[in-house]
């Protein structure tokens, strides 16, 4: 959506502060005996109470209210009876509605003590979030956001999800535009504009470039590498970024 009203911003930042919460209530109880289904119940509960709705579970009838993937997962992990255990690489992704007005954000951690590369995985994905958020400007070109997300991965030895992309989001969970690549195309022309609302999340791989989708119709995962992403909801100003869902 472009968001052009004083309604528009309220709206926004009354949602994304809400699944910020959500998603870092969840990051802090994910310890090691967890289940990814106590979690996302806990999220249920926080949505109710906040008068949200899970946007997966409202727009597309996923078995779950927030998506939690682990390790080989990468995204749209179902929450179930999986155990999370010392060293996964987790992701929880949060997206919800409120009014009429959608937010969606997302992060990728290790619990407590994992191997070093899963760590130097995660903060390569802050740094491309920042890379390309220095980008995110209304008037420039919204390639220029995926051009710097592939080249922090490789400046830090990683490689990026060509089949997973950001969005545009606020008055449906996914909206235009339709991708915001983590790599440059060419092809792509689309200046941004000011008030567009978008869903910015790189996806950062240890090793291959595109995800798969397993047998329960939902959960993308890879065969042997280990992906994380940063996603927060943002709002592109000429004054500057204005990230909804820190
Ligand atoms: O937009 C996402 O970040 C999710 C969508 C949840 S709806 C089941 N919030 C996303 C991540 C990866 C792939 C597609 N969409
Ligand atoms: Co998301
Ligand atoms: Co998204």
């Amino acid at each position: 959506m472009i968001a052009k009203t004083e309604e528009d911003f309220n709206g926004l930042k009354e949602i994304g502060k809400i699944i910020a919460s959500i998603r870092d209530e969840l990051a802090q109880r994910t310890t090691p005996g967890i289940t990814t289904k106590e979690l996302d119940d806990r999220a249920g509960e926080l949505l109710e109470k906040a008068g949200a709705v899970s946007a997966p579970k409202g727009e597309y009838d996923f078995p779950g209210y927030t998506c939690i993937s682990i390790n080989e997962e990468v995204a749209h992990g179902i929450p179930g009876h999986r155990v999370i255990r010392e060293g996964d690489l987790v992701n929880i992704d949060v997206s919800a509605s409120k009014n009429g007005y959608f937010a969606d954000t997302g992060i990728s951690f290790v619990v407590g003590e994992g191997e070093a590369v899963l760590t130097k995985l995660c903060n390569a994905a802050k740094m491309a979030f920042e890379a390309g958020l220095k980008k995110a400007k209304p008037g420039s070109k919204k390639s220029r956001i995926g051009k710097a997300v592939f080249e922090t991965a490789r400046q830090h030895g990683f490689t990026v999800i060509t089949n997973l992309t950001g969005h545009g989001v606020g008055r449906k969970i996914h909206e235009a535009p339709a991708h915001i690549c983590n790599y440059y195309d060419p092809w792509d022309n689309e200046i941004l504009k000011e008030g567009m609302v978008i869903a910015f999340e790189p996806f950062i791989s240890t090793l291959e470039e595109e995800v798969f989708q397993k047998e329960d119709g939902w959960t993308y995962a890879t065969e042997k590498s280990y992906v994380a992403q940063l996603e927060h909801t943002i709002i592109l100003t000429k004054n500057g970024p204005i990230i909804v869902t820190l």
